[in-house]
């Protein structure tokens, strides 16, 4: 990996405070990118920050990514700290564990005002600055914003409708030097499936699957930068994370039910309640 492409580019990252933003954050401080860091628990992000500042320059910001206002402050502070904005890596996101006949309609809404919005507003107030960096932004969705993945309806959606977004945006922009990647991680140890809602928007406060047989979090962030290096439109991680997508397409039938079995024999699966 050419890791002099990050040295002194202004990055922002959300959801900085654990997993794949936070293996991010590691990985592109070590390769002197200037970095601003979001999420809810300032606490974490100022012991990261902390940690970070032997590397390079850290800022971080309380944000939470569901309200505009904080992602419009994030962005000020950035321009205000570094002038400039040289890559946006949409990252911060919720997902949910239930059956659509039992979910209290709110989870949705959240998971769409986190996942979805967040990313549209971190965008909206960031683009003017990346369009005159001819800039990256991303959106880290999942395999679930290519093909619906059972007991997660509003997880799936809101995650389809980032990709939408993103993809509409980079043909809007096709010719202004903007580069927009749509960015979907497998299966990823790190703490989503804890902080995940349940039906009633309660989180789940333990994973169903066994974590350790996962893709690190730290070889997430490889591949994240590797796509960034690349100036890539996708990237799709994991065996089964393509298997999934390209049977989705090819078979989209058949796909469904295999997902269902798979997802059926999940410990604790919502199908049998
Ligand atoms: O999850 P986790 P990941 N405002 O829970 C932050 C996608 N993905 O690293 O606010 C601002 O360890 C939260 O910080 P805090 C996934 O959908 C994952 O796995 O302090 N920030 C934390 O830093 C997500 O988009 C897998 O609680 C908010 C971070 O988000 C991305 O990868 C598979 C926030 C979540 O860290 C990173 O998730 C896949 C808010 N309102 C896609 N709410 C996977 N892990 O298996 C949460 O395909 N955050």
């Amino acid at each position: 990996m050419n890791r002099k492409y990050f040295k002194d580019k202004v990055m922002i990252i959300t959801g900085a405070s654990s997993g794949i933003g936070l293996a991010s954050a590691k990985l592109f401080a070590s390769c002197g990118a200037k970095l601003a860091l979001a999420a809810r628990s300032s606490d974490k992000l100022a012991e990261i920050a902390e940690e970070l500042s032997s590397e390079t320059e850290v800022l971080y910001v309380r944000t939470d990514v569901s309200v505009e206002a904080d992602c419009k402050n994030l962005i000020d502070k950035t321009v205000e700290r570094f002038g400039r904005i040289d890559i946006l890596v949409n990252n911060a996101g919720l997902s949910m564990r239930a059956m659509f006949r039992d979910l209290d309609l709110s989870v949705i809404k959240t998971l769409m005002d986190v996942n979805f919005w967040g990313t549209v507003y971190c965008t909206k107030h960031a683009l003017p600055w990346l369009l005159k960096s001819r800039g990256s932004v991303v959106g880290v969705i999942s395999i679930a914003g290519y093909s619906g993945l059972p007991g997660r309806t509003g997880y799936s959606s809101s995650k389809y409708a980032v990709r939408g977004f993103l993809d509409t945006l980079r043909i809007e922009h096709l010719y202004d030097g903007l580069h927009v990647m749509v960015f979907a991680p497998g299966f990823t140890a790190s703490n989503v499936r804890n902080a995940a809602l349940t039906a009633d928007g309660s989180p789940q406060g333990r994973t169903p699957r066994d974590e350790g047989r996962m893709m690190t979090a730290e070889k997430v962030a490889e591949y994240l930068a590797k796509g960034l290096i690349r100036r890539k439109s996708h990237m799709i991680l994991t065996p089964i994370g393509k298997l999934t997508v390209l049977m989705h397409n090819l078979w989209p039938s058949l796909t469904d039910r295999l997902e269902f079995s798979y997802m059926a024999k999940e410990p604790d699966s919502p199908f049998h309640k």
